[in-house]
């Protein structure tokens, strides 16, 4: 009864036809490629995760705009290349980071913009853009926030991690559930909730990425997977799908699967540390080669955007801001200086020529362009940079440079011309220094 009551005042704040969709962007943490079902993940079902890309677009050239967590959320947030200002590098962990780090308070957020356009407007999850006071979620466009600020969590045990505590708003509470249910339970509270306006929720979980915790309820699905590394993701992965199918669920129930649009990514490729697989791709987490930085990339908006299709033009989760704005009928203007565009004109197939001309990547030493098929590339392993041909080389095996010295150095000008445009970071990784010593 309380559940049918429930419903029948949802669906009276329901929005009238031809309003603003509600905006719901689902970020996973450190998944490798491989891992899920339409990428033919064989070990780890994944139907939710799938469902956006059977009932949406998966862009098979998706990328994110750095190998690690952090500058990737700036960059989505922002629309913008993090490097443009200096947000080129992970922080370090809550207690050692540099004291200037923060999504710089000269950016706006894609929920700044949102609220100004009406937006109700909330965060679940992990934020990993600054721990002081100004950067925090509610201080950058966010009326709600539920998650913890830092770069990782316990998912078991929220008091074991008192410099990073889950917080509800600005205030630490205790949180018995496994953190991925947590965050299932909140983003869940937050789309039933009635309201007249249409709502954003930034839904960034904190799976797959160390450390590698799970409940027996998700590990005794993978008992047929030996190596205990791998069950024990594979169980983190399987929790995470099961809340986004939640919601998933909850949203056709509630009549919003129509007026919603849903972005679906994982912030960088997966590292070795976790067990996870690229599949096909070279590389890893950290790193300019593909497997660092080409992610799973779903949109689904039903009965606007196609369902089951495939687009293979590369796009970047820059685009997120803008495609969002579009939809929400924001007008993006020029002296934003977004690096990302709207999808949907593409997705829609109304364009047909590539969204973007070129895509950079900078991470200290590590460049990376992609222009069309052609990719040039310095990562940790290489002195030089290589030049492939994705189109016929995904893998990035074959060394095309000496071969077709024009096409580098093409690219190599083009690298270089943005690269004159970025700030100097503002800060250094030394996290991910650590991480890379302990592999
Ligand atoms: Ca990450």
């Amino acid at each position: 009864m309380l559940a049918l009551v429930t419903t029948l005042l949802l669906a009276q704040s329901r929005p009238a036809a031809g309003s603003k969709p509600n905006i719901l962007v689902i970020v996973g943490d450190d998944m490798g490629y491989g891992d899920i079902g339409v990428h033919g993940c064989r070990d780890i079902p994944t139907p939710a995760i799938d469902s956006l890309a059977r009932n949406g677009i998966r862009a098979t050239s998706g990328y994110v705009s750095g190998p690690y967590c952090s500058p990737t959320r700036a960059g989505l947030m922002t629309g913008r290349y993090q490097q443009r200002y200096g947000h080129e590098f992970n922080p370090g962990p809550a207690g050692a980071a540099d004291p200037k780090f923060g999504l710089p308070l000269t950016e706006t957020t894609l929920a700044e913009r949102l609220k100004r356009a009406g937006y109700a407007t909330g965060m679940v999850g992990k934020w990993h853009l600054g721990y002081r006071p100004e950067y925090h979620p509610v201080k950058r466009g966010f009326a709600e926030y539920f998650g913890f600020l830092g770069g990782a969590h316990s998912y078991l045990d929220a008091r074991t991690d008192r410099a990073n505590p889950i917080l509800r708003g600005t205030d630490a509470v205790d949180e018995p559930e496994y953190l991925t249910e947590a965050f299932r339970r909140e983003a869940l509270a937050f789309i039933e909730r009635p309201r007249k306006e249409p709502w954003f929720l930034y839904w960034t979980f904190n799976a797959v990425h160390m450390p590698l915790q799970a409940t027996e309820k998700y590990r005794a699905r993978f008992a047929g997977i030996a190596d205990e590394r791998r069950r024990t993701y594979a169980a983190m992965m399987s929790a995470m799908d099961d809340a986004i199918g939640a919601v998933l669920e909850r949203l056709r129930a509630l009549g919003l699967e129509e007026r919603t649009l849903i972005f679906f990514i994982s912030d960088n490729g997966g590292p070795p540390v976790n067990a996870s697989s690229n599949g096909p791709l070279r590389g890893h987490k950290a790193q300019t080669w593909e497997g660092g930085i080409r992610v799973p990339f779903l949109v689904q908006w039903k009965g606007v955007l196609p369902a089951g299709k495939l687009y293979d033009p590369p796009v970047i989760q820059l685009d997120i801001l803008p495609t969002a704005l579009a939809a929400a009928g924001v007008a993006a203007r020029p002296e934003w200086k977004l690096d990302g565009v709207n999808l949907l004109p593409y997705l829609k197939g109304e364009k047909k020529q590539a969204p973007h001309e070129a895509l950079y990547w900078r991470f200290g030493q590590q460049m990376a362009i992609r222009m069309g098929d052609w990719k040039l590339v310095k990562a940790p392993d290489t002195s030089t940079p290589q030049l492939f041909d994705l189109g016929r080389d995904l893998g990035e095996k074959q060394d095309l440079a000496e071969k077709e010295p024009a096409v580098a150095r093409r690219l190599e000008a083009a690298w270089k011309k943005w690269n004159s445009e970025l700030e100097e970071p503002r800060w250094f990784p030394n996290e991910g220094r650590q991480a890379r010593k302990r592999r």
